[in-house]
């Protein structure tokens, strides 16, 4: 187990536990855990023997946003020239294993922005989705506009960032924003099992997937099917093929070697 100044990580099996730790300021998503998060993404992602990553927060707060006292203070060039805050924020976008968020409590700006970033968010009860920028004369600036419209389509992304309403774990689950809502006591468990489930699988056919899902956020559709069918086939050169093949022909569990 790591654990830098506002955030913990901890090892469940081929998984990482990565825990936001800023609960004076509801995981506000100041410079410094920006950059720690980034730092911990890299290392699991270059860590072999990791298979998957959780990012959660606490119960009462996955993250309220962008560290709003930090910014007050600045203007134009300042966020230009630092490209902020994108530059550090992205990392797990581009994180190429699969990441789940494991949303409880507040998500708002550019904590929902992480969320979005991540694979698939699963929500505890009491998760609240907001894009409130608009309410402190701004708007979102992580994906907020883009990842939230490609998720939840036009009139629900311009209701939420337009008027900055805050939409619960129910509604969520029922415009596409979130896969699963589980009570708030088994959120952690329940996203740890499914990163779990996924390490279980032959690693090559489990990235080879993300990256088709993916693709179709980035390509036409004949484009996307032609990426799709492409890796498709690529996965008959891997053992996970031939092994999850043989294990259903023979009624056996699938041993993976390659996961
Ligand atoms: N930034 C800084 N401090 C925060 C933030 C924040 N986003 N959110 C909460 N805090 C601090 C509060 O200031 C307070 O600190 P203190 O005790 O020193 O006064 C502490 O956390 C506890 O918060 P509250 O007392 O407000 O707790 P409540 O339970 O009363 O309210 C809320 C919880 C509703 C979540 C409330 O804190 C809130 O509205 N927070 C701000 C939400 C918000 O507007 N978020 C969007 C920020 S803008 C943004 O994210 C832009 C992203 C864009 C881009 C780019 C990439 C990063």
């Amino acid at each position: 187990a790591k654990a830098t100044e506002h955030i913990l990580a901890e090892r469940r099996d081929s998984v990482v536990l990565v825990s936001l730790n800023r609960p004076k300021a509801l995981n506000a998503l100041c410079d410094a855990l920006t950059r720690e998060l980034t730092e911990v993404l890299d290392a699991t992602d270059q860590d072999d023997t990791v298979a998957a990553v959780v990012i959660t927060g606490s119960a009462k707060a996955f993250a309220a946003g962008a560290d709003i006292k930090e910014m007050q203070p600045k203007n134009f060039v300042d966020v230009y020239l630092e490209d902020f805050i994108t530059s550090s924020w992205e990392r797990a976008s581009t994180v190429r294993k699969p990441i789940i968020a494991a949303v409880s409590g507040y998500a708002l700006g550019g904590g929902a922005e992480l969320a979005m970033m991540c694979d698939m968010i699963i929500a505890a009860e009491s998760a609240k989705f907001g894009q409130p920028e608009i309410t402190i004369g701004v708007l979102p600036g992580a994906g907020g506009t883009q990842r939230l419209a490609r998720a939840v389509g036009k009139s629900k992304a311009m209701d939420m960032v337009l008027t900055g309403r805050v939409v619960d774990a129910a509604e969520a689950e029922r415009i596409g924003l979130v896969a699963r809502v589980v009570p708030d006591e088994e959120l952690v468990n329940e996203a740890v099992a499914a990163a779990k489930e996924i390490a279980g699988y032959s690693r090559p056919a489990v990235l080879l997937a993300k990256e088709s899902v993916n693709r179709a956020f980035e390509s036409t559709l004949a484009e996307g099917l032609r990426f799709e069918r492409r890796m498709f086939h690529a996965a008959f050169a891997t053992e996970g093929q031939s092994e999850g093949m043989d294990a259903f022909i023979n009624k056996r569990e699938a041993d993976y070697t390659d996961r």
